[in-house]
């Protein structure tokens, strides 16, 4: 098997000519095309600067050294097994409480009939999250993935279960009642914290589970949190699962939800301690890092941003790995190709992608704020990819930007669109936002598009569409049967 391996392009970089061209962006082209870790208060430059266009390019510039033309789509179904939670986040237009007329909990068999019908259509994911269930036990969840993964080997298909944001990993640590501890503070408190962890992830993984989706991130500030997530994980506690997770093997995404009350410089901080928790688990897989030392961009970033509470970049001489440079192996071609850094070294368990979401109001506590524009999306998307140089992937997640965006964003820096999804209930598209889907006139989460609209979209932005699966392999089809896939 390998990964997908785009073409190699030649990247020549152009300079906006535009009239608003912002000179002080000059430096900052320079360490992109180097394929070197920009500084926050870069990072802040990129956002302040009207220059958005320099901004687009640059990320475009990167995209393409990683991708080529390619622009990746999967077949999947989102599955939301429950959205009855315990907590009540104020961006949420979810959840439900234990007795709402609102409120939903599937069943085996539900979850079952959805897995043959991803199957029948073709899928190869199955994407699963719910709320915070207060009375389900451990069970269901390790049996709905053995329910989702057998009814799947039943019909031929090795469909992948994508499933569980870290939030309903740390909550099924409490109902598997393995949590003891986990709120002491202090070394033992957390040790006990990261046990727990890792007991349910390795009985979901030994359950069929094959990763874990991005979500829960929400933006990693506390102000933030207190205020519009409280009762949720810390980002200390998410970025635990994660890195425990890669430590068993499984590969990850990462989400950031934007534009609410959160500030800009809160994405960028976010962004940073994204990629440095990538350094580490690509540094497990054998890469070597380019710096050991701060360089003096970041000594630059610390006195901007300290002044905000970030000490992030004080005292960590962790190198730092980049995937931007020419020619620099991604994760996944090292896990399915030949190119092995370190023999021993594991070939899985790390970030695969960054999906930066925008905020919806409708419906939900804060829906007085306006949520972001589409510039401040294609911004927020292309600072994703510069400042996340250790990440293979950006995904524009078509089903929250629309299609429409989503095909400009493939200009912008990403490089997914994610894929036929199906039905998806977190939250809602009104009045045929997204161009392309079922046409329905009214907020629905029926929410699908078929293959050949994506391919068309993907084409239609100028990029060669190709089905990955979630692990980001070529999916090959058979001529004759387009529902039976393998990967290459
Ligand atoms: O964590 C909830 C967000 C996330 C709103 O890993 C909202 O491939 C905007 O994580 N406005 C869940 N966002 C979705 C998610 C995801 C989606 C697609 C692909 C992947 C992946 C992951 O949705 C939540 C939360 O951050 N969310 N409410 C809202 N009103
Ligand atoms: Fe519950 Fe998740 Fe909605 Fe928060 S975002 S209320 S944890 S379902």
């Amino acid at each position: 098997m390998t990964a997908l391996a785009p073409a190699p392009v030649q990247v020549l970089a152009r300079r906006s000519s535009l009239p608003q061209r912002d000179p002080r962006l000059d430096a900052i082209w320079t360490k992109v095309e180097a394929g070197e870790r920009l500084s926050l208060a870069d990072g802040d430059m990129l956002f302040t600067t009207r220059d958005i266009w320099t901004v687009i390019e640059m990320a475009d510039f990167v995209r393409r050294r990683l991708h080529g033309s390619a622009a990746y789509f999967n077949i999947n179904r989102h599955l939301n097994y429950s959205n009855v939670c315990a907590l009540s986040c104020k961006f949420c237009d979810f959840y439900a409480k234990l007795g709402d007329d609102k409120g939903y909990t599937r069943d085996m068999a539900y979850i079952r009939a959805e897995a043959r019908k991803a199957v029948e259509a073709g899928a190869t994911e199955i994407h699963s999250v719910g709320g915070l269930h207060p009375t389900l036990p451990f069970s269901y969840y390790t049996d709905m993935i053995a329910t989702i993964r057998d009814e799947a080997r039943t019909l031929g298909s090795d469909l992948h279960v994508k499933a569980f944001t870290a939030v309903e990993i740390v909550h099924l640590c409490k109902i598997a009642k393995v949590a003891k501890g986990m709120s002491l503070p202090g070394e033992e408190g957390i040790s006990a914290r990261r046990a727990a962890i890792r007991h349910v992830l390795s009985a979901l993984k030994d359950a069929g589970l094959g990763s874990l989706p991005g979500g829960g991130a929400e933006v990693f500030d506390d102000r933030v949190h207190d205020e519009a997530y409280k009762g949720k994980i810390r980002s200390d506690v998410w970025l635990d699962v994660h890195r425990i997770a890669h430590e068993l093997g499984l590969n990850t995404n990462a989400t950031l939800l934007y534009g609410h009350i959160e500030q800009r410089h809160d994405r960028l901080v976010h962004m940073d301690m994204l990629r440095r928790a990538q350094d580490e688990a690509l540094a497990r897989m054998g890469y070597a890092g380019t710096k050991a030392e701060p360089h003096e961009g970041m000594k630059q970033s610390d006195a901007d941003f300290g002044h905000l509470g970030y000490t992030g970049t004080e005292g960590n001489n962790a190198p730092v790995i980049t995937l931007t440079r020419q020619g620099t192996p991604l994760p996944e071609h090292i896990a399915f190709g030949s190119n092995a850094q370190t023999p021993s070294a594991p070939t899985s368990g790390y970030y695969q992608t960054i999906i930066p979401l925008p905020f919806f109001p409708d419906g939900c506590e804060l829906e007085h704020l306006p949520g972001p524009s589409g510039l401040e999306n294609y911004r927020t998307l292309a600072i994703a990819r510069l400042m996340l140089d250790n990440f293979s992937h950006v995904k524009a997640f078509w089903i929250m930007q629309t299609l429409p965006m989503a095909q400009i964003m493939l200009q912008s820096g990403a490089d997914d669109i994610d894929g036929t999804v199906v039905w998806y209930d977190i939250t809602k598209l009104a009045h045929g936002a997204g161009q392309g889907s079922t046409g329905q006139g009214s907020a629905s989460t029926h929410q699908e598009v078929n293959v050949w609209t994506l391919q068309r979209a993907i084409r239609e932005a100028g990029f060669v569409p190709i089905e990955r699966d979630t692990l980001y392999r070529k999916v090959i089809r058979d001529a004759a049967n387009d529902r039976a896939w393998r990967v290459q």
